[in-house]
Formats: structure tokens, C-alpha cells, sequence
């Protein structure tokens, strides 16, 4: 799969995202992710991408000729959905991320500034999607997250460890305690059941603490509606 990002500062790429799990699969190809800079794509001599905004106001907004430009110019003739990541978009999760990882490429753009001209949302994007409820100066640190997190579903750049499908959310739900060696640290004892070598009553007993763990923390994750991630291991063609 393919991500071309077009952003104001395209030396921050690929950053984290070569190292670790992600960094292997752009290493070994499955993954490639291109960043462009968004002023190459200005019309003028002095490269200017952004402008007042019209009525008036603080800040300057994203003027829509050199993103529309550099969307289109990145695309070729390929198909490729443009995924625009602000604040008001779509709230990412597995869910959405699963979808985009059904495209073989997807043209990220990065906003700065006060935002993109509107027209920049009414005709070229096909995704608007917002990283969470806090604002970010910029969108490269939100594009980072969406390209790790759909690239995750992507066959093959996981490894059989990861796969598995046990992660947080894998099920929907938070994922259940985790310990390691010693079975004594500090005065706290690591479960008995985990020690038993008993697999069901393991099995039931890390079932029972994702519930109650995700239950306390974030009861909203368990109301029907929002109990349709698909799990990471799910089978999927190409
Ligand atoms: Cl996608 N962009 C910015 N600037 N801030 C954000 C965000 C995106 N998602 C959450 N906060």
C-alpha cells in the first residue's frame, strides 16, 4: 500500500514511522510512504500556499489551487482517495481505518494554519478525518497515526506475534492485564491463574478482566453501536 502525503513540512517524514513494525514493511516494500511539499505546488514566485480569509478574521487559510494541484498531480491517472485530516473530521478508529486499508493508495494532506479553503472539503477530499479531540498545530503528527494505523492492516506487516489479533481493540474491548517474570515483584503477585497452565481458566480469566477493565475505563466502547471493529487478524484478499 501506498501513502502520499502532501504537507507543509515533508522533512518530518517518514520519522517514527521507519522504525519498529511499520518500519520493516516500508523496508521490505510492502509499505511506501512518499512525502511531497505542498509548496512546489504554488502558482506564484514566492510560493505562497496560504491567504486571508475572506470576512475577516485572525489566521490564514490553506488557498485550494495548490492542494487541488498537487493532489491531482500525485494521482496521475491512478485512483487514489484523498484523505483530508482536520480537527472536524471523522473520528478515527479501527473501524475507519480498516476501510482505508481496503485502497491500494491514498493521498493524505496535511493542514497548517487556520484550515483548508472549504472547497478543498466540498471537491476533493473523500475523507475528512480528525485523530481525536484536542488540536494539533498541524496535521503531519495526525497523518504519522493514520498511516501506522491503517498500514497495521495491511497483509503481511504484521508478524505472526503481532497478528495474533489480541491487541487492544482487536475485539473491541481493552485488552485484559499482562505480567511477566518475576511471579513476585515488589510484594505484588502476578495472578495465580496465570500460573496454573490451565488454558480455559486462562482464557476465561483475561476475558472477564477486558470487560471489567474496558467497563470501568471506557463503558461506552460496549454500547452496541460501536461493537463493530473488525479484528485485526480478519482474512483479507490482495
Ligand atoms: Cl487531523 N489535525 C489537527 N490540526 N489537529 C487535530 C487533528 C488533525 N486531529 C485531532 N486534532
Amino acid at each position: 500500500m501506498r501513502f502520499d502525503v502532501v504537507t507543509l513540512f515533508p522533512e518530518v517524514f517518514p520519522g517514527p514511522l521507519a522504525a519498529g513494525v511499520l518500519g520493516r514493511a516500508i523496508a521490505g516494500g510492502l509499505i511506501r510512504v512518499e512525502a511531497h511539499d505542498l509548496r512546489a505546488f504554488a502558482g506564484d514566485k514566492h510560493r505562497q500556499v496560504d491567504d486571508i480569509p475572506y470576512g475577516g478574521g485572525p489566521g490564514m487559510v490553506l488557498k485550494p489551487e495548490p492542494i487541488f494541484k498537487a493532489v491531482r498531480q500525485i494521482r496521475g491517472t491512478a485512483t487514489a482517495p484523498c484523505v483530508l485530516l482536520t480537527p472536524q473530521g471523522r473520528a478515527l478508529d479501527q473501524q475507519l481505518a480498516a476501510e482505508l486499508a481496503d485502497q491500494p493508495r491514498l493521498v493524505v494532506v496535511a493542514g497548517r494554519y487556520e484550515g483548508f479553503d472549504e472547497r478543498v472539503r466540498t471537491s476533493l477530499a473523500d475523507y475528512e478525518v480528525s485523530i481525536g479531540d484536542y488540536i494539533l498545530s498541524g496535521g503531519e503528527l495526525a497523518a504519522m497515526v493514520l498511516i501506522e494505523v491503517v498500514a497495521r492492516y495491511v497483509p503481511g506487516v504484521l508478524g505472526d506475534e503481532d497478528s495474533a489479533g489480541s491487541d487492544s481493540f482487536s475485539d473491541g474491548l481493552l485488552e485484559h492485564p499482562q505480567y511477566t517474570r518475576p511471579a513476585e515483584f515488589e510484594g505484588q503477585r502476578v495472578p495465580d491463574v496465570l500460573l496454573s497452565g490451565n488454558h480455559e481458566l486462562i482464557r476465561r480469566w483475561r476475558a472477564e478482566a477486558a470487560l471489567e477493565r474496558t467497563r470501568s475505563r471506557r463503558p461506552e466502547l460496549l454500547q452496541p453501536s460501536r461493537r463493530t471493529t473488525p479484528p485485526l487478524s480478519q482474512p483479507k484478499e490482495s
